[in-house]
């Protein structure tokens, strides 16, 4: 099924009637549409074929950058190719558009420019880069990026680490360029929107500032489906994952006056769910939802060897401290380890450290 923007009735006249009103970005500020730089939009003025590419193994913001990228060099009036080395995945599909995406560059393209977005660096494309070597190297590169670790490996980098989501790079570039943000029927406004979406998890994450909201709010005028694209990637789950979040839930310990919280997720879970090893992707989130919870643990089984994951309260427990003693790593907030022993065993030896250090917390004033 493909999603169809529909204008909001404030956004309602514009395209053909010449009244354009506030489609090329209303909310927009003229020092939001300053941060774009004029090298950039020089390079994709003067572009006429364009390839533009995203990371592999993607997602909304990787996506939803190189369709916007393309659509934009389009409106522009010239051609553009859109390149994954991975093929979108099904659940992205309701997007529109998504069948514009190749796998590897359009044979007879011949770009002048590539535009590389939401890659830290230029690696990340895959093996559309091992590939074609060749091209990557003869042809210049654009980079947009909002990753702080992003070293720079185009002729202009654009790495914006204030921004939330590439897609809201793009969304100023196409405002900078004067491209409608309805173009293509809806589906630039709907493309962005999604990148933005999934980077700030549904506007809550703390990357969401008031010029993300701007953002968001352009794109929600020019008709973007917000409601639609917040369900499908935020609430949204096939059944098999229900059935296998219940199966573990329903086993879940609360114990420490509730400070500890945990539960396990085994191998049979999944075949009684009917569901693959993905489906277990934001139960650890889930549980950790708990209102007593301080660490809230999942032991998962992983054949003779149990995964950990773990989720602490801000300002609590460092999740770092307990995952490290058992070799692992990640966040303050979120963290995992693999420890090589069954549930039943490894179960007892992670309670124990997270109960030391639960204890050793100060005590609430
Ligand atoms: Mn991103």
């Amino acid at each position: 099924m493909t999603l169809a923007a529909s204008p909001t009735d404030d956004a309602a006249t514009t395209a053909g009637t010449g009244e354009r009103a506030l489609v090329t970005g209303g909310a927009l500020t003229p020092e939001d549409l300053g941060t774009v730089p004029v090298e950039l939009i020089e390079r994709i003025r003067g572009a006429k074929r364009v390839m533009t590419v995203c990371h592999r193994d993607p997602e909304p913001d990787a996506l939803g950058s190189a369709l916007g990228n393309a659509l934009i060099v389009e409106a522009l009036g010239g051609r553009a190719t859109a390149v994954c080395a991975d093929p979108v995945p099904d659940a992205y599909h309701f997007l529109p558009l998504m069948d514009r995406f190749r796998t590897a560059p359009e044979p007879d393209l011949d770009p002048d420019l590539i535009i590389v977005g939401d890659c830290g660096e230029l690696a990340r494309v895959g093996r559309v880069l091992d590939d074609h070597a060749e091209l990557f190297s003869r042809v210049p590169i654009v980079n947009i990026n909002h990753h702080v670790s992003n070293i720079g490996f185009g002729a202009v980098d654009w790495v914006d680490a204030e921004s939330a989501a590439t897609c809201e790079q793009v969304t100023l570039l196409a405002a900078a360029l004067s491209v409608p943000l309805d173009s293509a029927e809806g589906a630039l406004a709907a493309q962005l929107m999604s990148g933005v979406v999934i980077d700030t998890a549904n506007f809550q994450h703390p990357n969401t500032t008031a010029r993300t909201l701007r953002v968001a709010s352009a794109l929600r005028e020019a008709g973007a489906p917000l409601p639609e694209i917040a369900r499908r990637l935020y609430r949204t789950k096939q059944n098999a994952q229900l059935k296998l979040f219940g199966l573990s839930l329903s086993r879940m310990v609360a114990s420490d006056e509730g400070k500890l919280v945990w539960t396990s997720l085994m191998d049979d879970d999944f075949a009684t769910a009917g569901a693959s090893p993905a489906h277990s992707e934001g139960l650890i989130d889930l549980l950790a939802q708990s209102e007593t919870a301080e660490v809230a643990i999942i032991f998962k089984e992983s054949g003779p060897h149990t995964r950990i994951s773990v989720r602490t309260r801000e300002g609590g427990v460092d999740a770092t401290v307990l995952t490290g003693t058992f070799g692992g790593g990640g966040h303050a907030r979120a963290s995992g380890a693999t420890l090589e022993a069954p549930v039943a065993d490894a179960q007892p030896l992670v309670l124990a450290e997270a109960r030391r250090l639960i204890a050793a917390l100060p005590d609430p004033a």
